[in-house]
């Protein structure tokens, strides 16, 4: 725990929600829910507005429409997150060099090595209100909350305190009267398997937990775990800010605006990726033990699963084939909208050169598929496209051969809804200028 409250938590609010409203004029201030919008689709995020409701992220479509059926129910738009994602994450490191993602949508920041002229809570607060306009303008419009402390822990609580579009500061020396009051799950690693041991020995709170000796703590929850949260039950948290160094892991993937359902296309899709994956590790000197694959179903499931080889490899063939194996074992009959390959476990080159020999394993040409340009795209709530005279748009919804379609985007007003056959000549789905389908990870 530092002297000063110099520890910063930006998280942004109801965010892959925030970019839907942002991009769909007719739905700011309604409630909206992203996410699977099939029978079998979960939650991903709702507005604040359907939160009101009782909407809440991995809560089932299902529940989220009996909840609240008024709402817009929209698939997901990745590019569009991603580039949001990527204009804060580069508005944060310009402002320190110590800068860590946790996810798409937040990031530590350690104010250390900010440059300002002193950690006073005044000046550390009008830094974050000023990070806050920024970060309103680089993502044109879209909210965060901030949470500032004397340490992680502290700094990511106090950013959820006062969400949405808050900003929280927790004055130095004041942690523990902020946590003793909370449930115990405030505290990091505290899940619902351990909130029940803790409940079932009359625990509930930090105020409670505090009181309890480390022996016993060790005993309720084991060593490891009960050391950790004795300290963090004190507000006691050293953990530093750790900024992306190298590449733990080289990784490739892609997401589709149709749901892939062909288990040849995504075989060659994933050889593709992993020829990239491969080539990248080359170009880079380094090879890897552990191949994975990360694929998300059409209700947004995630799954991702990995194999551990025996010695680092860089060869496409070898990544494409464990890739291709590991697809086999997943259930994809429903559609997958990503497909992803990486490969970690780096190891350098040069540690093998020392053993005197690199194997040249002959390497099959990738085989190359191209996703179905052909196939029509499904219609799916929420997606972008074009009309040959109504300019963009955006799926309203589909059905019964009929598709609906809103014409808006973020810098028009609220715009006029108009409805074609499926497969009227003139629509077409739309896509970013820059495609940014590739992404290295
Ligand atoms: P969060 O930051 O947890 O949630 P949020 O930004 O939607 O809302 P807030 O921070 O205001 O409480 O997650 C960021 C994004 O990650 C979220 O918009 C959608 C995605 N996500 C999922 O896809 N599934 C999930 O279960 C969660 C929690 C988030
Ligand atoms: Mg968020
Ligand atoms: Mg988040």
């Amino acid at each position: 725990m530092r002297a000063h409250a110099s520890l910063l938590h930006l998280d942004l609010d109801a965010f892959f929600a925030a970019v839907e409203q942002r991009d769909k004029p007719s739905l700011r201030g309604k409630p909206v829910v992203v996410g699977g919008v099939g029978s079998r689709g979960v939650v991903a995020t709702a507005s604040y507005e359907a939160r009101k409701y009782g909407v809440r992220s991995a809560m089932s479509t299902r529940e989220a429409r009996s909840r609240c059926p008024h709402a817009a129910f929209l698939t997901g738009r990745f590019h569009a997150y991603r580039e949001a994602s990527t204009a804060v994450m580069t508005l944060l490191r310009s402002v320190s060099p110590l800068v860590e993602p946790l996810s798409l949508d937040e990031a530590f920041i350690d104010l250390e090595q900010a440059g300002l002229p002193d950690l006073e809570v005044p000046t550390v607060t009008a830094f974050a209100e000023e990070l806050r306009g920024r970060v309103s303008e680089v993502t044109r419009g879209l909210t965060a909350s901030v949470g500032l402390g004397t340490s992680k822990f502290i700094a990511k609580v106090a950013s959820d305190l006062d969400k949405p579009d808050g900003l929280v500061v927790v004055p130095p020396g004041t942690e523990a009267e902020l946590l003793r009051p909370m449930h115990v799950t405030v505290i990091p690693g505290v899940g619902p398997a351990t909130a029940e041991r803790l409940r079932r020995a009359g625990i509930h709170t930090v105020l409670d937990l505090e009181a309890v000796g480390l022996d016993e703590l060790v005993r309720l929850v084991g060593k490891a775990h009960g050391t950790g949260l004795f300290h963090l039950a004190r507000a006691e948290d050293d953990r530093a800010v750790v900024p992306e160094r190298e590449a733990k892991s080289v990784s490739v993937e892609g997401t589709y605006d149709t749901d892939l359902t062909d288990r040849r296309l995504m075989e060659g899709l994933l050889t593709r990726q992993a020829g990239e994956v491969a080539e990248r590790l080359r170009k880079h000197g380094l090879s890897g033990r552990t191949v994975s694959i990360k694929v998300r179903l059409h209700d947004f499931t995630t799954l991702s699963r990995s194999s551990t080889l025996h010695s680092p490899t860089d060869s496409t063939a070898t990544i494409a084939r464990l890739a291709r194996g590991l697809l086999t074992d997943l259930d994809t009959s429903g559609g997958v909208r990503l497909l992803g390959v990486g490969v970690s476990g780096l190891a350098d080159w040069i540690q093998e050169d020392l053993f005197g020999e690199t194997t040249d394993e002959a390497e099959e040409p990738p085989e190359v598929v191209e996703p179905p340009s052909i196939r029509r795209s499904t219609w799916a709530p929420g997606m972008d496209v074009e009309h040959a005279e109504m300019g963009r748009g955006w799926v309203w919804g589909a059905g019964r051969g009929v598709v609906t379609v809103r014409f808006e985007t973020a810098e028009s007003p609220a715009g006029p809804v108009r409805s074609y056959p499926e497969d009227d000549p003139q629509l077409s789905a739309w896509r970013p200028p820059v495609t940014e389908d590739e992404q290295a990870g």
